[in-house]
């Protein structure tokens, strides 16, 4: 932690490691660090042409993994602007509400994703990260600022619609440098990197600890369990998901005894395997350790805080079911329902990789925290007589997560009660082996309507990751005297009721 005090912005980070070496390995071959920062410039270089100063202005990147999309993300916090990452996981219909709900005012692509842009670019410049030529070079100084937004993530809450979370450049290099420590992250490492770009795991937690501390990422194009084993082998440390972890095991299975002891050894290899964004069942954990010989280090994090809780880097300290603790420089308590201090309760933490706050939501931002700049994170959590953090759940029966996704049931909700056959839905998550938690749509129609009729409506609107998994036909659903459905009576009355 050195240097996080003096280093304010990732770039500078960056800036700081020999150009020379490799800093992400893609279907395209090896890109320097100086090939990025050249690529990079000449973005800035085409969005300050194109709109004038950012001065934090949000800007789109809608790229495939690989250089390109550092070019663009990169490119962006050089002009002085705030990335918002847009997934073509998501229908149309929802990276529009995140282009209009940011102000989004330009987006920068990758050509395999350029059609899909056309329909967010009323109004707004579309630049081809790859159609960019000269000039960026000429771009000497960074406009970026510690104290400017750099990243803007969408997280789905308790309330209907996904909020902006704000992450300032000096949240991002602070958190660069806390876990480049706690993870004894150096040039000398290779980040295996599978994980979705449009969330703080895959961006910030991998893909920005790995090129701040000066090591590579090698970017998968999308996720293929096997293609992640045999990779590898190329490859020093892998962060992932619990459910990744899941498939992972699944495709070992499922291959040949000399494919399985290659994996096996690929594995063995790593010098870390990580896990988050969810909990990690201990099963998982153990086979895990039957293969690699560890179990991977689990640790917990937030959209809003990075990573707030992790166990230690020394595999023999780690404690399968637990998260560890907090590192240097971030603080948790654990707040009981009075407000006070208590054994087992809500989990809040304060620190220097905290967020700003969410875009244009001044109350929700204000809910969020408590005095002190304390964030509430709303699991609930308990500590071993160690002191290791343990997660008991979430506080919001509303909150589900799924694959390592965060999903709100009542977005989901919201979108299939549009449906004109749906008259009451609820939403609730049941236990899953690979998933985690398993969406599960409660409805009472009020017309003829199957449930594959009802997925395919809500894939038009919501990411197919958030779309129920199973549709459960009702004839009413368990209300409290204030007409308030009991989800907990539900998900135990739905156990035992066939779906469709
Ligand atoms: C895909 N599907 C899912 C999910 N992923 N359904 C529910 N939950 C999911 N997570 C859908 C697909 O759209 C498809 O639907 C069907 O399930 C089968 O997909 P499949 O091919 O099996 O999935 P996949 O492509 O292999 O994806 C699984 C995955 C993915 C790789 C585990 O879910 C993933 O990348 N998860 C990572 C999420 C993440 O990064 N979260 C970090 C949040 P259909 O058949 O209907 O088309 S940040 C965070 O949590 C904090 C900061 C932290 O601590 O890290
Ligand atoms: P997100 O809002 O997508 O960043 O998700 C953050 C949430 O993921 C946290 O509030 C937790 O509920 C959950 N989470 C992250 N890491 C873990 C973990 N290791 N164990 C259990 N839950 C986790």
């Amino acid at each position: 932690m050195v240097d996080s005090l003096l280093v304010t912005t990732l770039l500078e980070r960056l800036a700081s490691h020999d150009q020379t070496s490799p800093a992400v390995y893609d279907e395209a071959g090896v890109a320097t660090f100086g090939d990025i920062d050249t690529g990079a410039r000449r973005v800035a270089a085409a969005l300050l042409a194109e709109l004038g100063a950012l001065e934090g202005k949000r800007v789109g990147v809608f790229a495939s993994p690989g250089r390109h999309f550092l070019h663009a993300v990169l490119g962006v916090l050089h002009a002085g602007g705030c990335v918002l990452v847009l997934s073509p996981l998501h229908p149309e219909a929802e990276s529009r509400y995140f282009c209009d709900d940011a102000d989004v005012a330009a987006i920068v692509v990758t050509p395999d994703l350029a059609a899909r842009a056309e329909g967010l670019s009323a109004g707004r410049a579309v630049l081809d990260v790859t159609a960019l030529t000269g000039a960026g070079e000429q771009l000497e100084v960074s406009r970026a600022r510690g104290e400017d937004d750099a990243i803007m993530l969408y997280t789905s809450g308790t309330t209907g619609k996904p909020k902006g979370a704000l992450l300032p450049h000096a949240s991002l290099a602070a958190q660069t440098a806390i876990l480049r420590d706690l993870w004894a992250f150096g040039p000398h490492d290779v980040l295996l990197h599978a994980l979705p770009l449009h969330h703080m795991h895959g961006l910030c937690i991998a893909l920005f600890t790995a090129l701040g501390a000066g090591a590579a990422a090698r970017m998968m194009p999308a996720w293929d369990a096997l293609r992640v084993w045999e990779s590898m082998r190329d490859a020093t440390v892998f962060m992932a998901v619990p459910t990744m972890y899941a498939k992972l095991f699944q495709a070992f299975d499922a291959a040949a005894p000399d494919a399985r002891a290659r994996f096996a050894a690929h594995a063995r290899a790593l010098r870390l395997a990580a896990s988050g964004s969810a909990a990690l069942p201990v099963s998982l954990a153990e086979r895990w350790r039957a293969v690699a010989g560890c179990i991977p280090l689990e640790r917990f994090g937030m959209t809003e805080i990075g990573v707030g809780l992790s166990n230690p880097l020394d595999p023999r300290e780690r404690r399968a079911g637990c998260v560890g603790l907090p590192p240097p420089s971030v603080e948790a308590r654990i707040v009981g329902d009075s407000g006070e201090d208590a054994p087992t309760g809500e989990l809040w933490i304060r620190g220097p990789s905290v967020f700003r706050g969410y875009h244009r939501r001044e109350e929700a931002t204000r809910e969020a925290f408590a005095a002190g700049g304390w964030f509430k994170t709303g699991d609930t959590v308990t500590r071993e007589e160690d002191g290791a953090y343990r997660i008991l759940g979430r506080t919001s029966v509303d909150i589900l997560k799924s694959g390592g996704y965060k999903l709100s049931a009542l977005e989901i909700e919201e979108a299939l009660r549009d449906h004109p056959a749906v008259g009451e839905v609820a939403v609730i998550g049941l236990p899953d082996e690979t998933w985690g938690e398993r969406v599960v749509a409660c409805v009472v129609r009020r017309a003829e309507v199957t449930g594959p009729e009802l997925r395919a409506f809500a894939k038009e609107r919501l990411a197919a990751y958030k779309c129920p998994k199973q549709v459960v036909f009702l004839d009413d659903l368990p209300k409290n005297a204030m007409g308030k459905v009991q989800k907990p009576a539900l998900a135990r009355l739905v156990a035992g009721v066939a779906s469709d």
